[in-house]
């Protein structure tokens, strides 16, 4: 690709994203080449280990894909290693306060930004470049989101995207709804959780950040895009596949 993740997503093209759950690479791939233009390999929830992450990573660029990358809670040092491995975007979970914000854009920026610790050889070669090129682009065009899913994190929201080298904000409306309700339900389309995604986006943009969330359907999608969101996940390798196998069997009527 010629435009970076980071530049398309701040010009406001949306981005679909698909998410790699299974550690399968190649079904990351194939996600590239069905048509999605970024794939998010899944750290937190999925069955990943640093070595599917590393190969779905390298397995993305076959298909010209936008390489992103969830990492588990507070797991800092594995956002620096999954950008080093090639990936272009880190979205951390359960990002609450400022400071835990703070901590998480240090380690994903290079000095004088941040504190990223240098060895990104694996994602220079990625990109087709000397390790001096990674460096001078790096800080620009690696994205650092943070995951709004708390009313901690709705109160904090504005000084969360206020701090340097956090590029913006990604929803996840199933903890937003479990935390906004106590734990009572998990309404996603409850009035709540619905207001609290609207202000999100309308914040990061009034902040001239990118606004991304994770959708449960297609009709999520646009309505998150109407909303001002340009980063949308949607689709999961795992429901892809399970989906797919149920249509073929189905198409055989014997
Ligand atoms: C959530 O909805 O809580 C997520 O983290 C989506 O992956
Ligand atoms: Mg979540």
């Amino acid at each position: 690709e010629t435009v970076s993740l980071a530049e398309k997503l701040k010009s406001g093209s949306p981005v679909v994203t698909g998410w790699s759950m299974l550690a399968v690479p190649i079904l990351a791939e194939l996600m590239g080449r069905g048509g999605y233009e970024a794939v998010t390999v899944d750290f937190q929830h999925g069955a990943h280990d640093i070595a599917s992450a590393r190969e779905a990573l390298a397995a993305m660029v076959l298909a010209g894909t936008y390489r992103l990358a969830r990492i588990p809670v507070g797991d800092n040092a594995t956002a620096s290693r999954l950008l080093d491995l090639g990936a272009q975007a880190v979205i951390a979970p359960m990002i609450n306060s400022v400071e835990e914000a703070k901590a998480f854009a240090a380690a994903t920026k290079y000095p004088p930004l941040g504190e990223r610790s240098w060895g990104p050889h694996r994602a220079a070669m990625l990109d087709g470049l000397p390790l001096e090129a990674y460096l001078e682009k790096a800080n620009r065009e690696t994205v650092s989101l943070a995951m709004i899913e708390t009313p901690q994190a709705v109160a904090a929201l504005d000084a969360i995207l206020a701090v340097p080298g956090i590029d913006g904000v990604f929803v996840g409306p199933s903890d937003l709804s479990l935390t906004l309700s106590a734990g009572a339900d998990m309404d996603r389309d409850g009035e709540k959780t619905t207001q609290a995604i609207r202000t999100i986006a309308d914040h990061a943009r009034a902040a001239g950040k990118i606004a991304g969330i994770f959708c449960m359907s297609p009709e999520k999608v646009m309505e998150a895009r109407d909303a001002g969101y340009t980063l949308m996940a949607y689709g999961a390798d795992m429901g892809l596949f399970h989906a797919a196998a149920s249509t073929a069997r189905k198409a055989c009527t014997v």
